[in-house]
């Protein structure tokens, strides 16, 4: 894994002012990532100095300088929610059906429920509804169906962070037929207590490989006097029933190391959200060889970028 050498690509520095709501931006941070005709798209998660939470569209020819877009990204059909929304973040983006589908975080009232909003342009955006009845988060759907079924990964918020939010360690595989109502069928993986992944999460959209999804996920080590440690890691799961885990890798694959990493408003926190995969063959698997971009949120203020390749991920899955 290579840090890109003009990380953080992103800080605040980046984001324009944006009236009324985004002025003076306090951060940027945990991406989805996609790539549209060509183009790098990152759906950034931006705060302002109320610490309302925003989601923003940022645009790149190389994946490494982007431009970042002068309006806050508006799901038409969210205002008529009826219960109070306190904060959308952290999307994913998935292109399944020919769409681009984004699923992001909503905290509400008591708990935080997965939203899910449509695009076709990166240019207007629709809300489709809230798609979890419980407390959950990090929801990330796969970029194709299962025997005509949805499928996708999230990870139920069971446990309580002293001082922070709701969390979990158990991630769990859930199945639909149309994207708004989901059951959950199966747990997937769950945290190692006493190591670097105790509490997990999933991070980026899956990758297809002759191997197996490649499946980010952040993992967290609470075991420390006075940090909750956010590093990523990898595992790979199985082609037709992704609850099966073929190999977990034994190591972290990122974990906070530099500066901008170790210090911000959230401290240690390297949150991978965001990843692109250059080369597919024509059957629709990633190639081994594949440049790969992992965009990550650091330290809850700024997005880091770390590249590698699909060979390189893979045999960290089976690091044991
Ligand atoms: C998690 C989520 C992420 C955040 C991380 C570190 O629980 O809220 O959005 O980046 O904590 O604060």
């Amino acid at each position: 894994m290579k840090r890109n050498s003009k990380n953080p690509i992103l800080t605040r520095e980046h984001i324009p002012d944006i009236y009324p709501n985004m002025i003076d931006a306090t951060s940027v941070f945990n991406p989805g990532a996609v790539k549209f005709n060509g183009k790098y798209i990152l759906i950034l998660r931006v705060q302002n100095r109320g610490r309302e939470t925003f989601l923003l569209k940022a645009e790149s020819s190389n994946g490494i300088d982007f431009k970042v877009d002068e309006k806050l990204i508006e799901f038409k059909g969210m205002e008529k929610v009826k219960e109070k929304i306190y904060h959308i973040y952290d999307a994913r983006v998935t292109y399944i059906d020919g769409r681009y589908f984004l699923i992001f975080a909503m905290d509400m009232e008591g708990k935080c429920s997965l939203g899910l909003g449509v695009t076709d342009d990166f240019e207007s955006y629709e809300f489709l509804g809230i798609t979890s009845e419980e407390d959950t988060r990090n929801g990330v759907i796969f970029p194709e169906k299962f025997d005509g079924k949805y499928l996708r990964l999230e990870r139920p918020n069971k446990v309580q962070l002293t001082g922070g939010p709701t969390s979990g360690n158990t991630i769990v595989l859930s199945e639909s037929a149309d994207m708004i109502k989901w059951d959950i069928k199966e747990p997937v993986m769950s945290g190692r207590f006493h190591y670097w992944d105790e509490l997990i999460g999933s991070g980026p959209t899956p990758v297809k490989t002759r191997e197996g999804w490649l499946h980010i996920y952040h993992g967290v080590a609470t075991h420390f006097g006075s940090a909750n440690i956010y590093q990523g890691g990898v595992s790979l799961l199985d082609l037709k029933n992704p609850s099966k885990v073929i190999a977990r890798g034994k190591y972290n694959i990122l974990e906070p190391r530099e500066l901008y990493e170790l210090a911000g408003q959230v401290p240690n926190v390297c949150f991978p959200s965001g990843m692109i995969v250059e080369e597919f063959d024509s059957e629709g698997f990633a190639r081994l060889e594949s440049k790969v971009l992992i965009y990550y949120g650091a330290a809850d203020t700024s997005v880091g970028l770390l590249e590698t390749t699909i060979e390189q991920l893979i045999k960290e899955a089976r690091a044991v």
